[in-house]
């Protein structure tokens, strides 16, 4: 048999980089890097070269299940389809679609996020649905539409090259976007300054020319204190602020109340630190500012990305090669699902819910009424279940089980649900809980597209054929939609839906399969002033004119440390493993990297508690209770402590809080209050799974 490679896209990380699987017959029997990628240009990281484990036929769900007695059996899709359609259609009918929704899947492609979002607004006739951005991006999405009116990375990728300043705000790209990671050190070593903003010392920040080791949550006095510096001084971009920015006095006399001691206090960085950054930041010539969810992830998240935005606006680093605000979106297609309208309050490319001129068109697109009620977000529906007033869900590739906030609470919403339907490749916490599951084809057997971080669209393609049951989302939602008698849903191939979406979104406007395959990916807007895309956005002006300054004000976590509680805990990510660990945690090379979750502690804090590495240790907040083994490492500051979330045997989510974000319902995944209460040394620390059994965690289902 003849062995052949499919060019395609890597299904981790928000970098996109192009992946070629090498199949012989239906089998994928390698990986390699695609050479003239614009991205990857030849690279891939661990998680790219062991993605073939994640999708092997043997780790998959192939038929579809519907529980029955506590356990699931195997069903026909024509049985599960019909059992999903009779039991949407009597919550709909008892109590309102507002009762009903789906969780979309920023790790499937554009065109099944279309075709979810379509089914949720013109079949369930609601606007409930939503996806992980919101517990990821969404304060950028809303702090960038308001202060630029776009809230996507404004640069690109390759913009990295010609900065001579980069600033690495609240992210770890070396474990998280490694090959923008890998750009970054690029940068450090041809000569561009780096300045980290991290309160841990990551590998950036061990090479970086400034790190500001702030205190968790302290973003936006951070922020206040560099502006203030940079008014005092004079350093900041006046013929920029004129021409481009409005609101300039109020931000001016709203940072006069942050001078540097206050902010030293506040923050814990020195005084000079604060002046050297701003020097180098307002005095380069181009400075490329990435963020993550060090910024986004606190019940500040859209005040912390105003204020960045604030900061770049500012000294003029916007609109230019090698500069920009740029929020490093993280799943390998969470542009496009926000793109394709997977958020209660757009439809596709971000056209306005609550306009009636867009509900109008939407309808006439879709030949049908469309719903009309604002929807919920995805904590929103959580909370309507546990009221009472919302019954059944879908979920598309997702495991809120354990990447939510306060696992025992999401584990007595999905409990209260009457009904819940997951879509999934593999068995996961929260299938676990499914009445039916549906089995989804994986990125190798489909047809597609994906946006990376940098607005670029991208062709996935079909190596081999969906193994056993499995469908693409959108041959899924096919099924569905006949079911409901619904029209509009028998498309012939991937492509056909691309064109029908790409037909009703402006920013699409001029993009087709022929056409991405031709300029190897074309980056939104891609329209008929644009048709070849837009790699730098607002070179000229704003989407409003001009860009907004926004008046903001500190304001610490939800949680703080206290005598009870005295650590606090900030979860992150490990470079071998990814969101839950349903793909990584299959490869067994990934595996021996980073088996199992770890807490990691500063040495002065291990020495306190008597901890010697490795040893294994019980951590507690008010909300839940694991176990695991301690990491010493001078990454942290005393009274700091640090857990990865990708373990479903160690979930860092019993520990997290869901304080929430006022505007975007952001939980504050990055701070929270925990004890570390040191265990036996002879002792193994024990998975959830016994620590639930053994009544160990106060799980309150
Ligand atoms: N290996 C791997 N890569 C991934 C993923 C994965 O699961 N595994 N997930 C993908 C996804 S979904 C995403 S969203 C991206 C996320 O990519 P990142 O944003 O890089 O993700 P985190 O590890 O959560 O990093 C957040 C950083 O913020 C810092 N931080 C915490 N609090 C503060 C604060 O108050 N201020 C500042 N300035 N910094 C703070 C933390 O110390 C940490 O270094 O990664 C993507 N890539
Ligand atoms: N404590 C803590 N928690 C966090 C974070 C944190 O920093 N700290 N980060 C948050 C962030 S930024 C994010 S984005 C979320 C991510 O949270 P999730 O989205 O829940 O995490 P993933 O592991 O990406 O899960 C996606 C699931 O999709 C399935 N899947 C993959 N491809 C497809 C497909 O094509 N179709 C279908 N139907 N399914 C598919 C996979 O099998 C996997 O089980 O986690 C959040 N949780
Ligand atoms: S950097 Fe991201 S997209 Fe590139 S290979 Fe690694 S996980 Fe995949
Ligand atoms: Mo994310």
């Amino acid at each position: 048999m003849s062995i052949k490679t499919t060019s395609t896209i890597c299904p981790f990380c928000g970098t996109g980089c192009g992946l070629g699987l090498r199949t012989e017959g239906q089998q994928i029997i390698g990986v390699e890097p695609i050479r003239n990628h614009p991205v990857s240009k030849g690279r891939l990281c661990s998680k790219g070269w062991n993605s073939a484990f994640g999708v092997d036929r043997q780790n998959r769900i192939t038929t579809p299940l519907i529980k029955e007695n506590g356990s699931f059996r195997k069903a026909s899709w024509e049985e599960a389809v019909s059992l999903i359609h009779e039991q949407f259609s009597y919550h709909m009918e008892e109590h309102g679609p507002t009762s009903v929704g789906a969780i979309s899947c920023a790790r499937a492609s554009n065109e099944d996020n279309y075709a979810i979002q379509k089914f949720t607004r013109a079949v369930l006739k609601t606007n409930n649905i939503d996806h992980c951005a919101r517990i990821c991006h969404s304060p950028s999405v809303a702090g960038l539409a308001r202060t630029l009116g776009s809230g996507a990375m404004t640069n690109s990728i390759g913009d990295i090259e010609k900065a001579d300043v980069v600033v690495v705000f609240g992210c770890d790209p070396t474990e998280s976007h490694c090959i923008i990671g890998s750009e970054i050190i690029k940068a450090k070593e041809r000569g561009a300054l780096l300045l980290v903003v991290d309160p841990r010392k990551t590998r950036l920040a061990g090479l970086a020319d400034v790190h500001l080791q702030l205190r968790l949550g302290s973003n936006v006095a951070l922020l206040n204190g560099l502006l203030n510096i940079i008014f005092e001084k004079g350093w900041e971009n006046r013929a920029f602020l004129d021409e481009h920015c409005q609101h300039l006095d109020l931000l001016k006399s709203n940072v006069k109340e942050y001078p540097p001691e206050v902010v030293s206090r506040i923050t814990g960085v020195p005084e000079d630190q604060l002046v050297q950054a701003a020097r180098i930041y307002s005095h380069a010539r181009a400075a490329f500012l990435a963020y993550g969810m060090g910024v986004t992830q606190y019940v500040s998240g859209t005040n912390n990305v105003m204020a960045i935005s604030n900061l770049a606006l500012s000294c003029g680093h916007v609109g230019r090669p090698g500069t920009g605000i740029n929020p490093l979106r993280g799943q390998n297609n969470v542009q496009g699902a926000c793109d394709m309208g997977a958020l209660p309050g757009v439809y596709p490319g971000y056209q306005s819910t609550d306009d009636p001129a867009m509900r109008e068109k939407f309808s006439r697109a879709w030949g049908c009424e469309v719903a009309d009620k604002p929807g919920m977000t995805s904590l929103g529906m959580n909370e309507s279940t546990l009221s009472g007033q919302f019954h059944a869900m879908m979920i598309f590739g997702e495991d809120p089980v354990v990447t939510d906030p306060d696992q025992n609470q999401v584990a007595k919403v999905l409990n209260r649900l009457d009904f819940l339907v997951v879509v999934e490749m593999a068995m996961t916490e929260t299938a676990r809980f499914a009445d039916v599951i549906l089995p989804a084809a994986s990125f190798a057997e489909k047809d597609g597209t994906f946006t990376n971080c940098e607005r670029r669209v991208q062709r996935i393609r079909k190596a081999i054929d969906p193994i056993g049951d499995c469908l693409p989302d959108w041959q899924i939602i096919g099924k569905l939609a006949r079911a409901f008698g619904a029209e509009g849903f028998d498309w012939p191939s991937a492509e056909a839906v691309f064109d029908e979406f790409s037909a009703l979104m402006p920013i699409y406007s001029r993009m087709s399969y022929p056409r991405l395959e031709q300029h190897g990916g074309l980056q939104w807007p891609c329209d008929s002033r644009s048709p070849d895309g837009t790699a730098i956005l607002h070179q000229k002006s704003f989407p409003n004119g001009k860009a907004r300054l926004m008046p903001l004000h500190y304001l610490p976590p939800a949680e703080n440390p206290d005598a009870e509680y005295p650590y606090f805990l900030t979860t992150i990510r490990l470079h071998f493993h990814y969101g839950c660990g349903s793909m990584t945690r299959k490869s067994p090379l990934l595996e021996r990297e980073t088996p199992m979750g770890l807490l990691f502690m500063s040495p002065q804090d291990a020495a306190n508690q008597g901890l010697f590495n490795n040893a294994p240790v019980g951590v507690r907040s008010r909300r839940g209770y694991v176990e695991t083994r301690v990491v010493i490492t001078d990454q942290l500051p005393p009274g700091l402590v640090s857990m990865p979330y990708h373990f479903d045997d160690t979930p860092s989510n019993q520990l997290t809080n869901d304080a929430q974000d006022p505007v975007t319902r952001m939980p504050e995944l990055k701070a929270c209050a925990v004890r570390v209460e040191p265990l036996d040394p002879a002792e193994r620390p024990k998975p959830i799974q016994v620590l639930r059994e053994q009544g160990d965690c106060h799980v309150r289902v």
